[in-house]
C-alpha cells in the first residue's frame, strides 16, 4: 500500500485545478506576476506531478503592463477542463484584460492566444451540459458567486451573469467549480478567505440555474481553529479516479515559527480523499500529512535535476521571471553552458530588472550558483516581491549581502573578492526546530527559518559565512500577497553569467 506525503506540489502553487483524461491527470495553478504563467503539470496517480510546461509561455498571451502590473497581481485562479477533444483553461489577468479562455489540442501546448470574455470578476470556471451549453461560474465583483452562459470559443456572454448560491455565510465566497455528477449538479466553492479561516463548501441542484441546496455539513472542510500543521485549506477542485474513488486537490500552507506563525513557501497544492454519503453529499477528510495513495496507480516521475547546468537550448519550464523576460535580457547561446543575464533595470526594488528564479519548495534547502560577474553586478536572491528580498550580490571586486524589508534596505555584510567565477550559496534552515542564533532574534521570538549566505560551498573549509538573516521578513504574512518565496539569479548592471544553479532540499535540523 503506497502512501503519499502532502503537499503533492510544494512551493507556491496555489489555486490548483485538475482534470482527468483517461488515466492522465492535468493540473494548473495561479502564478500572478510571473512569466511564463499558469504552470501545467501531468500525473498518472494524483501524487507524482511533472511540470510539462506553462499555459501562457508567450509574452503576448500575458500582458502585464507596468506601471500598472503589481506583485500578486496578474494571473489569479485558473480552471482546466477537457471537452470536445480539446483542453480548455479559463483564467483572470487582473492587470491586463480580465477574464479569458485559452485552448489547446495537447496539454503541453501550444495554447491559443487568449479569447477575452466580458465578465467582471475572478476565479472563472467552465462546465458543459450534454447539449453543449457552457456555463461559467465565477466570483463576481459584488462578492458573491455568479453564473453566466457563455460561448467559450468566441468569448461571448449569452446569458447573465446572475447571482447564484454563495455559500454558508462566511466571507469571500469564491473559487466556484460546477460539476454534473449523477443526477445532480454540484457547486463547490471556497469561503472564509484564503487565510486561516479558509474552507470548502458545496451545494447541489437539478439544474445549473438552481434552486440550490447547501450541504448540511457545510463547510465540508476547514482546518480553522485546529492544531493541524496544514492550515488555510480551501480552494478545492474535485476529480474522480479511474477506480471510482474521488479526490480533491486544494491549497494549504505549512506555517512555522512562534505565534502567530507564518508561511514562507506560499500556498501549496495538497490532496485529500473524498467519500460520498448515502444522501449524495461529499465527505471531505481533513487534509492529511500522509495518506494511502489513490488506488491502483503509483507512477513516480522525473523531477528537475538538483543541478541545472544550462547546457539545454531552452530554459526548463519551472524557471520564472517577475512581469517579463524580454528578449535580450537572457541567453543560453551567448556563452554555451552558461545562462547570461543582461541587466534591464538597476535594482530589485522596482519592476523591470532581470531575474530568473524557481520556487522554494522545501523548508530546509540550499541553493547555490557559480557566477561570473565580469564587469557587471548581479547575484543570488530570495524574493517575495520588490520590497521583500535578501540578495547575495557580486560585482566591482566584492560580494555583499543586501536585505530589503519594506522601506528598509541594508547592506549587511561585504567582502572583497578576486575577479573571476565565484560560488554563492544560500542555506535555509527551519529555526523552530533549531534555536536561532541569539543575535538573530536578540532573545525575542523565533521566526520560521534562517537564511545563511555563504561565499563558497558551506561544506568546504575555505567557505566564508557572510550573514544569517531571519526569514520571517520573507514570509507572506509580513510581505502580504498571494505568492511565496522564489530563489533566483539576477543582473542589475551590465552582463552577468551563471554556469550552474543547484537546488537541494536539506534534512530538517534534528529537534
Ligand atoms: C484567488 C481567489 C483567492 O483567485 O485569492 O483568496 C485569489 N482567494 O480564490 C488568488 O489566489
Amino acid at each position: 500500500m503506497y502512501r503519499y506525503q502532502n503537499p503533492v506540489i510544494g512551493g507556491f502553487h496555489p489555486d490548483p485545478s485538475v482534470c482527468r483524461v483517461g488515466d492522465d491527470y492535468y493540473l494548473v495553478c495561479s502564478s500572478f506576476e510571473y512569466f511564463p504563467g499558469l504552470p501545467i503539470f501531468h500525473s498518472k496517480d494524483l501524487v507524482h506531478w511533472e511540470q510539462i510546461g506553462n499555459v501562457l509561455d508567450r509574452q503576448e498571451q500575458l500582458p502585464l503592463p507596468f506601471p500598472g502590473a503589481k506583485a500578486s497581481g496578474g494571473l489569479y485562479a485558473p480552471t482546466i477542463r477537457h471537452h470536445d477533444g480539446r483542453y480548455w483553461v479559463i483564467n483572470t489577468n487582473i492587470d491586463g484584460g480580465g477574464n479569458f479562455v485559452v485552448t489547446a489540442e495537447r496539454p503541453e501546448g501550444p495554447w491559443s492566444d487568449p479569447v477575452w470574455i466580458d465578465l467582471e470578476g475572478i476565479d472563472p470556471d467552465l462546465a458543459w451540459e450534454e447539449d453543449g451549453t457552457c456555463w461559467c461560474a465565477f466570483s463576481g465583483p459584488a462578492g458573491g458567486i455568479n453564473l453566466a452562459r457563455i460561448d467559450p470559443v468566441e468569448g461571448e456572454v449569452l446569458e447573465g451573469p446572475f447571482a447564484t448560491w454563495s455559500g454558508s455565510g462566511l466571507k469571500y465566497p469564491e473559487a466556484p467549480h460546477l460539476y454534473r455528477i449523477g443526477d445532480w449538479w454540484y457547486l463547490l466553492i471556497a469561503e472564509g478567505g484564503t487565510e486561516r479561516g479558509h474552507s470548502v463548501s458545496i451545494a447541489r441542484s437539478r439544474s445549473p440555474r438552481g434552486p440550490w441546496e447547501g450541504a448540511p455539513a457545510n463547510p465540508l472542510l476547514s482546518h480553522s481553529g485546529t492544531a493541524r500543521s496544514i492550515q488555510n485549506t480551501g480552494h478545492g477542485d474535485l476529480v474522480e479516479a479511474p477506480d471510482g474513488g474521488w479526490w480533491m486537490v486544494l491549497l494549504g500552507v505549512r506555517p512555522r515559527g512562534f505565534t502567530p506563525d507564518v508561511h514562507v513557501l506560499g500556498r501549496e497544492t495538497f490532496l485529500t480523499p473524498v467519500e460520498w454519503d448515502p444522501d449524495g453529499w461529499p465527505v471531505v477528510a481533513p487534509v492529511p500529512e500522509t495518506h494511502p495513495a489513490p488506488g491502483g496507480a503509483w507512477h513516480p516521475v522525473e523531477q528537475p535535476a538538483p543541478r541545472d547546468d544550462f547546457d539545454a537550448p531552452e530554459l526548463a519550464p519551472h524557471w520564472i521571471s517577475p512581469f517579463a523576460r524580454p528578449a535580450g535580457s537572457w541567453s543560453l547561446g551567448e556563452r554555451p553552458g552558461w545562462l547570461t543575464l543582461t541587466a534591464t533595470g538597476p535594482t530589485l526594488d522596482r519592476p523591470g530588472y532581470t531575474f530568473v528564479g524557481r520556487r522554494q519548495q522545501h523548508h530546509d534547502c540550499r541553493a547555490a550558483v557559480l557566477i561570473d560577474p565580469g564587469t557587471g553586478r548581479g547575484g543570488l536572491a530570495v524574493r517575495l516581491d520588490e520590497a521583500h528580498h535578501y540578495a547575495l550580490e557580486a560585482g566591482n571586486g566584492a560580494v555583499a549581502v543586501v536585505a530589503r524589508i519594506g522601506p528598509l534596505r541594508q547592506t549587511v555584510a561585504t567582502l572583497p573578492v578576486p575577479s573571476g567565477p565565484l560560488t554563492l550559496t544560500v542555506a535555509i534552515r527551519t529555526s523552530d526546530l533549531v534555536p536561532a542564533s541569539p543575535e538573530l532574534t536578540d532573545g525575542g521570538t523565533t521566526g520560521p527559518d534562517t537564511l545563511a549566505f555563504w561565499l563558497g560551498d558551506p561544506d568546504a573549509p575555505e567557505a566564508r559565512l557572510l550573514a544569517e538573516l531571519d526569514g520571517r521578513y520573507l514570509s507572506t504574512e509580513v510581505a502580504c500577497g498571494f505568492t511565496g518565496r522564489v530563489i533566483g539569479m539576477y543582473a542589475t548592471e551590465g552582463t552577468v553569467a551563471f554556469d550552474r544553479f543547484d537546488y537541494r532540499p536539506a534534512p530538517a535540523p534534528a529537534p
